[in-house]
C-alpha cells in the first residue's frame, strides 16, 4: 500500500507539472478541510507559475472567511473551457461536487483529473487517485503533495492547511490524529499559521442563533439501546432564524455522550433528510451510511434519504440497532 501511495504521489506530481491552468474543486456543504486543502493547493500551484482557481458549488461558511484567497472562491460553474487539470479534494464520490459534477465525465475526459482524499469509501473515480485513509485530513496529503512539488510553504498556504487539519481533527481530538498529523501541524505553525486565531475563528465565533438552534435540538435528544439521536426540522430553524449549516455542530455535542455506541442527527431539508452519524470505538458507521447511499469514515459518516423525517429515522435507527446487535 505504501508503495502504491508513493507511485500515486509521483503520478500526481507528473500531472501537475504538465499542467498550465488548473481548477481545484471543493465539495458541497464545505468544511475547513475541503476549503483549506483546495485554497492551499491553488496557492501552491500559483507559486509554481500556474493559473489556479478554486470552485465550490455551495454557500461558503462565514467562519472560514479568514482563509487566504477565500474571496476568490467561485461558487458557480461552469468551469473554464481551457482548463487542463481538475483536482477534486476531500470527497469520496464525484456527486459531492454538486452542480460542478454535472458533465464531469466531460471534464475528466478533457483535462487531467486528480483526486486527493482520505475517506475509506473513496470510489477512485479520477485518472490519478491519492487516497490515504490514514490521513486525519486531506490537508495532510496536500502538505505532502506540495512538498513533493517543491513548493515553499508560506504563511498563507500554512494557514489554509493548518485550518484543514484543525477542523477535521476537531482541534486534535479525534482518534484519527496521529504523530504525523501533529508533526505536520507543528511545521505549519512554525511556517506562520496562526493556530490560536484559527481555533478562535472556527470554535469561538458562533452566532446567537446557532446556540439557540442547538438548544432546540438537544431538547429532543433521545437514547435507546446505546444509540442516541435527535433532529433539526425546518420549523426549528425558522423559529430561531438559523441557516441550515448552523446545525453542523450538534453531532459533535452528541458524540460527547458517554456510554453510547453511535449517535445520529437527522436534519430536514426541502428535498429530504440529511443524516449525520458518529460512533465510538469499533462500530463502523460508514457501513451504515453506505447502506443508504452515503459514505464517510468509520467513526464519522453521513447519507441523504429522500422523503420525510419519520421514515428516515425509522430506517436508519432500525439498521443501526441491527448492526449494533450483530457480533
Ligand atoms: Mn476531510
Amino acid at each position: 500500500l505504501a508503495r502504491q501511495q508513493s507511485d500515486n504521489l509521483d503520478a500526481a506530481v507528473v500531472l501537475i507539472k504538465a499542467s498550465h491552468k488548473a481548477v481545484v474543486l471543493a465539495h458541497i456543504n464545505p468544511d475547513g478541510d475541503t476549503l483549506g486543502s483546495a485554497l492551499g493547493l491553488a496557492l501552491g500551484l500559483r507559486q509554481l507559475g500556474k493559473e489556479a482557481e478554486v470552485f465550490c458549488a455551495d454557500t461558503l461558511p462565514e467562519n472560514l472567511a479568514f482563509l487566504p484567497a477565500y474571496g476568490e472562491i467561485r461558487t458557480q460553474g461552469p468551469l473554464p473551457p481551457d482548463v487542463d487539470l481538475v483536482v477534486l479534494v476531500d470527497a469520496s464520490d464525484i456527486s459531492r461536487f454538486g452542480t460542478l459534477s454535472q458533465g464531469s465525465e466531460g471534464f475528466c475526459a478533457r483535462a487531467a483529473c486528480l483526486n486527493v482524499d482520505h475517506h475509506t469509501t473513496n470510489g477512485r473515480f479520477a485518472a490519478v487517485n491519492l487516497v490515504d485513509p490514514t490521513a486525519a485530513a486531506t490537508g495532510e496529503q496536500i502538505f505532502a503533495l506540495l512538498g513533493a512539488l517543491g513548493v515553499d510553504i508560506d504563511p498563507a498556504i500554512a494557514t489554509c492547511l493548518l485550518t484543514a487539519v484543525v477542523t477535521d481533527t476537531r482541534g486534535f481530538r479525534t482518534a484519527s490524529t496521529t504523530p504525523r498529523t501533529l508533526a505536520i501541524a507543528a511545521q505549519l505553525h512554525a511556517k506562520g499559521a496562526p493556530l490560536a486565531d484559527i481555533v478562535q475563528s472556527v470554535y469561538y465565533n458562533r452566532p446567537f442563533t446557532t446556540l439557540r438552534l442547538w438548544g432546540l435540538a438537544l431538547e429532543r435528544l433521545r437514547c435507546r439501546d446505546g444509540v442516541a439521536w435527535t433532529e433539526i426540522t425546518l420549523a426549528m430553524q425558522a423559529q430561531v432564524g438559523a441557516t441550515p449549516s448552523e446545525g453542523d455542530g450538534v453531532i459533535d455535542l452528541m458524540a460527547s455522550l458517554r456510554q453510547v455506541t453511535a449517535v445520529a442527527l437527522f436534519r430536514e431539508t426541502p428535498e429530504g433528510i440529511k443524516v449525520s452519524l458518529r460512533s465510538t470505538d469499533g462500530f463502523d458507521v460508514s457501513a451504515v451510511a453506505a447502506r443508504f447511499g452515503g459514505g464517510g469514515h468509520p467513526r464519522a459518516a453521513g447519507c441523504f434519504i429522500p422523503g420525510g423525517l419519520a421514515a428516515a429515522e425509522d430506517k436508519v435507527l432500525q439498521y443501526l440497532a441491527e448492526r449494533a446487535a450483530a457480533p
